[in-house]
């Protein structure tokens, strides 16, 4: 286990033999998501100071208003990822299609694409409460040097080289894998500069959180509401608390250090869920397992899947080992 208190620069470093692709090129490529969110972090923290709340009044693909935050941090993931000449491409929440970064160029030897939610559980921002960016790395699979396609974004879960998220919280930390562990580095603002402060994170394998919307119930498959009655009973003595921040990371993050549950089910309202595959479930799905925990859609293992398109919506089960299975027993009795 590393020693406590490494920056993320000389951890990154004294790791760069264990990526896979020793080339540096994944060193370099975390290195520019370091920057990006300290960059992210200065103005979400200062957001209630700024006028840049609010929305920014247009409407992403997924016809969810698009906070001004949300635009801004949008823009400086893909103009940090491109300045520093990194990644062939990249895909975004807040894009209709996959970006080209310079992938025309047959000169371009950047083998990594990124996909991100570069603000999840935007929301919060008007009222104060923690948001995250997502971030998906995988090596292209088309040759280098011509343009990226589709089909480079298009790959299964467990396909990624990297995979991770900053937490926009009472403190700031960036959270990531490249498949051997999780480890968890805290932003010293005064310093600006990342501390392993959680390392080789792991999902307690039992926990007593679930963290589910209970207004969408009645909407719920009849399993999701057993589970659900389940964690509600008194009897066996279970000690459930129900605990729901709407932002995907905090609720992630927070069950992953105290044990627990994330569902985000499909419903009569959402038949696939609401949570995005490859830019929100894949991501969370590597570290989950990376970290001992589990994550499927209820009936399959999320790394498994096959994407069919850039913003297709999967229902989501993510947590504590036994936590998910349980909830899946519940889910395949009732579908
Ligand atoms: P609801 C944020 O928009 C998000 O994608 C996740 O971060 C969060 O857990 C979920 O949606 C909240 O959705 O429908 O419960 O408000």
């Amino acid at each position: 286990m590393s020693r406590k208190n490494k920056t993320l620069g000389e951890y990154i470093i004294e790791n760069q033999a264990s990526f896979k692709y020793t080339s540096g090129e994944l060193s370099r490529l975390i290195n520019s998501i370091r920057l990006a969110a300290k960059v992210v972090n200065h103005e979400v923290n200062k957001a209630g100071l700024v006028d840049i709340i609010g929305t920014a009044g247009d409407t992403n693909i997924q016809g969810e208003d698009q906070q001004k935050l949300d635009v801004y941090a949008n823009e400086k993931f893909i103009q940090t990822l491109t300045n520093r000449n990194i990644v062939c491409g990249i895909a975004s929440e807040e894009e209709d299609d996959f970006i080209s970064i310079n992938s025309q160029d047959e000169n371009n030897q950047n083998k990594y694409v990124v996909l991100i939610d570069p603000l999840d559980g935007s929301s919060n921002i008007d009222v104060n409460v923690s948001v995250g960016t997502i971030f998906s790395i995988y090596r292209r699979i088309t040759p280098v040097g011509t343009p990226v396609r589709i089909e480079d974004f298009l790959q299964k879960g467990n396909e990624q080289v990297a995979a991770g998220y900053i937490v926009y919280g009472t403190s700031t930390m960036l959270v990531y894998t490249t498949g051997h562990g999780v480890n968890g580095f805290t932003l010293n603002p005064a310093i600006g500069t990342f501390y392993l402060s959680h390392p080789d994170m792991q999902f307690p394998k039992d926990g007593n959180i679930y963290s589910v919307n209970e207004g969408n119930y009645i909407h719920f498959p009849q399993g999701v509401k057993n589970y659900i009655k389940y964690c509600q009973m008194e009897e066996e003595d279970r000690p459930y608390t129900s605990r729901y921040i709407g932002s995907l990371v905090s609720d992630f993050h927070r069950n992953m250090i105290k044990g627990g549950i994330y569902m985000y089910p499909k419903s009569s309202k959402n038949s696939n869920g609401k949570l995005r595959l490859l830019y929100e479930c894949n991501p969370m799905a590597f570290l989950a397992e990376q970290a001992k925990g589990k994550a499927s859609d209820g009936f399959t293992r999320i790394l498994d899947l096959e994407p069919i398109e850039l913003h297709q919506r999967v229902p989501f089960f993510c947590g504590s080992k036994n936590m998910v299975e349980k909830a899946e027993e519940f889910m395949q009795k009732n579908p």
